[in-house]
Parts: structure tokens; C-alpha cells; sequence
């Protein structure tokens, strides 16, 4: 049987109740989702002194072939984006400027050391977002950043936030498209602290300081990213989510949920419809995390589609800035971005199949069997048949075809580095 035909068959069974699939697919091609660099080349960057990573955050693995510079790593990345069906963003950190062998302190960096990279989405067509890198640096040694009892250090730091909304604007500018810029700070203790209200306060006061500064809104959007605990910070994390919530409710900002940053059995797609009561918006760092933040490739589980779920039945789509995050050098790391984005696509996918408006009628009227039998059955339901479909559709390899792909790249290109 063709894929079309399968895909007619698959087609006629989701309409039955009330599911229009060539609909779904055209509003799919539409949603991008913001791809991060940092899984090509283990969150190392292009920065003349290259620190050790720190923050707390970990990649392990040595498969071969890692990026070492940015050309190999926009030759990663468009390899990747080959074979993902869509058309979508990249997500860079301030350690991927290229500084042209000059050694150039995160305080003083400019849009044009980014140059390189708006060239490259222009011919892509991609959009870019962002992050101030404030991690892996002699600055942030002691796991504190912006709020550092040292003023000069918070001063450093509240500088390369500054430089990096501008970076950002200039992204949206030259891109036309805004660019998401969002701080991540690893700031807090491994034990437990005799002070938790005096560091969140300077933490508030240098965020004060960051938004202070102009930067063109339509161009650059700002975001937060909260956490719970991480390595060296398991007993107390600065920024927590209640600290970044209530700052952004009362600052205009975006929230980001980062999906390994709570309680492990604490789920991300629980939140969303609170928090869009409240707020116009809200971003993701859609990550796997196993048992702790490990950051594992996305897989298509339980959560990741409960998440698109909460996205796509609340009619959500423009509100929630999809982005990922992990990072896994076990594996082919072209393969991973490859994994990853691809299955937070087809978690969409799953969502919009979904007879969404009956399921919720369901609930209305009380009738919760109906309800979970329903859920269930749509599990087994041709959801491949549609996917496979889209694929070909949109020029990109179906089924594990892709793999093929990978595999020559890595021969020809990634094993010769
Ligand atoms: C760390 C945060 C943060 C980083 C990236 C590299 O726990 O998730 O988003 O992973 O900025
Ligand atoms: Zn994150």
C-alpha cells in the first residue's frame, strides 16, 4: 500500500469523529520549534579560553565526531534540519560568538560577533533565539552569578545580560522574527542555606538592572528560566520557579519551564493552562529528564504528549514558545537533535489527531468512561500512517529512513574531523 493510501485510510478513521487531518497538517507546518545548538558540541562553545562546563549542568558520553567549530557546527545543524520535517529556529548561547581569534570578555560582546551565524539563518531561513551564557566561566566559579554578594561580579554579569538582549534584538531585527533571549543562572548551594531571601533579593535587583536597559520589544523577547536544584545547588536554587513566576507576572516577562527542573514526578504540562490564565505567554526548554535533570533526548512518553496536548487542545500554539533542551554525547549527536525534534513534532501531531472538543465535552458531562476509553483507543489509532505521510510530504526522510543519512554523514564527514 502507498503512503497516500494509507494515509486516506488513516484519514477517514480520524474523521469519523470530527478530527479534520489536512487541517492538522497544515497548521503543524506552521509551528516552529526552537532547535538549541548545544547538543552538536557538548555545550563547549567557540570561545578563545575554553572553560570546563559548569552550572551544575553535565554531558556525558564521547561519540565521535563532536563539532569543534562553528562551520562544522552549521553543517551539524543543517544536516539535521534536512531531516526534520518544517521549518524552524535555532537557539544559540553567548560562548558560539566568533571572535575572530580575539579574546573577547561576555561583557563586551556584540551583534557583530554574531554575524556569522544571521548570515547563515538568512540563507536557511531560520529564526534565531538566545541565551547570555552565565556558566563555565572564571567569573561564575563558585556557582553564583547575579546574585553574587561581590558587586563587581553581579556588575559583570548584569553586563553580559545587557549585551546579549542586544544581541538578541539584533537577531529579531536583521531575522524578522523575534528572537526569545532568556537567562539561566546555575546560582544557589549544595547545602542548606542560612539565607534564602537576601540572595533572591539581588537576584531581583540585577534583573531590575538587565530589563532597565532599551531593547526594541518587538525584536527581542525576554524570558526566565527557573530550576529546582542542580549538581552543587541540590539544596537550594536562587531563582526558583516562584521566585521567576511572581517576576515575571508583575515584569512582563516569559516564563520558561524548563521540563527537567521540578520535582521529578512534577509535570510541566500541568502548569500551562494556570499559567496562561495569567500570562499572554509562555516558553519552553522541552528536556528528558531520568530521575534527575539529566537532560536526555526527547522521546515520544507519556509526558511529552500530555505536554502537546495542553498546548494544542487550549488552543495554545502562539502562546508557548516551544524550544529543547538536552545534550547526550553517547550517541550520534546529529541523531539526537534528529530524535528529539522530530518526536516533539509528531507529539504535536498526536495532539491535533486528537477529537479534542469531544474528549472535553465528555468531561462536561461527567462521562469519565467514555472519556478514558476514548483516550486510550486513539493511542492505537493510524497515527504513523499520517505522520509517515507528512514526511514525504514535506521533503523529509520517512521512517527510520533518516538513519541512512546520518550514517553516510557520519562516515563522509563527522568520523573525519
Ligand atoms: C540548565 C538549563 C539551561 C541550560 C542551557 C545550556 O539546567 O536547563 O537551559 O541547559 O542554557
Ligand atoms: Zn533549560
Amino acid at each position: 500500500m502507498s503512503l497516500k493510501e494509507s494515509y486516506e485510510i488513516a484519514k477517514t478513521a480520524y474523521e469519523k469523529w470530527g478530527v479534520n487531518v489536512d487541517d492538522a497538517l497544515e497548521i503543524l507546518k506552521k509551528v516552529p520549534i526552537s532547535i538549541h545548538c548545544w547538543q552538536g558540541d557538548d555545550i563547549s562553545g567557540f570561545e578563545i579560553d575554553q572553560h570546563e562546563l559548569s552550572g551544575g549542568i553535565d554531558v556525558t558520553g564521547n561519540y565521535p565526531g563532536k563539532a569543534t567549530t562553528p562551520e562544522e557546527l552549521r553543517s551539524d545543524l543543517e544536516k539535521a534540519l534536512s531531516l526534520i520535517p518544517g521549518k524552524h529556529r535555532v537557539n544559540l548561547h553567548a560562548i558560539y560568538a566568533e571572535t575572530n581569534g580575539e579574546k573577547v570578555e561576555r561583557d563586551k560582546l556584540e551583534p557583530k560577533h554574531f554575524e556569522n551565524w544571521v548570515k547563515w539563518a538568512k540563507e536557511n531561513k531560520l529564526g534565531l533565539d538566545f541565551n547570555p551564557t552565565l556558566f563555565s566561566h572564571e567569573k561564575a566559579a563558585d556557582g553564583l552569578t547575579l546574585s553574587h554578594p561581590d558587586e563587581e561580579i553581579r556588575e559583570f554579569w548584569i553586563n553580559h545580560c545587557i549585551a546579549s538582549r542586544k544581541i538578541g534584538e539584533y537577531f529579531g531585527r536583521e531575522l524578522g522574527t523575534p528572537c526569545l533571549t532568556n537567562i539561566w543562572i546555575p546560582d544557589g548551594y549544595k547545602d542548606v542555606p542560612s539565607d534564602r531571601l537576601t540572595p533572591r533579593k539581588r537576584l531581583k535587583e540585577s534583573l531590575d538592572q538587565i530589563f532597565a536597559a532599551d531593547v526594541n520589544e518587538s525584536h527581542n523577547i525576554d524570558a526566565i528560566e527557573s530550576k529546582l536544584f542542580g549538581i552543587g545547588s541540590e539544596s537550594y536554587v536562587v531563582g526558583s520557579h516562584e521566585f521567576y513566576l511572581g517576576y515575571a507576572l508583575r515584569n512582563n516577562k516569559l516564563c520558561l519551564l524548563d521540563t527537567g527542573h521540578f520535582h521529578p514526578t512534577e509535570t510541566v504540562s500541568n502548569k500551562i493552562s494556570a499559567m496562561l490564565l495569567y500570562s499572554d505567554k509562555l516558553a519552553l526548554h522541552v528536556s528528558r529528564p531520568v530521575r534527575w535533570d539529566s537532560d536526555h533526548v526527547v522521546t515520544l512518553d507519556d509526558e511529552l504528549r500530555e505536554l502537546a496536548l495542553e498546548i494544542v487542545r487550549n488552543d495554545a500554539l502562539d502562546q508557548v514558545m516551544i524550544g529543547l533542551d538536552f545534550f547526550d554525547a553517547s550517541i550520534n549527536r546529529v541523531a539526537a537533535w534528529t530524535i528529539g525534534t522530530r518526536n516533539m513534532i509528531k507529539a504535536l501531531l498526536y495532539a491535533m489527531l486528537t477529537p479534542n472538543d469531544y474528549l472535553k465535552q465528555l468531561q462536561e458531562d461527567g462521562n469519565f468512561t467514555e472519556r478514558l476509553a476514548l483516550i486510550e483507543e486513539f493511542k492505537t489509532y493510524p497515527f504513523g500512517a499520517v505522520w509517515d505521510y507528512y514526511c514525504d510530504k514535506m521533503g523529509v526522510p520517512v521512517k527510520e529512513t533518516w538513519l541512512d543519512a546520518i550514517k553516510s554523514y557520519e562516515e563522509d564527514v563527522m568520523l573525519n574531523r
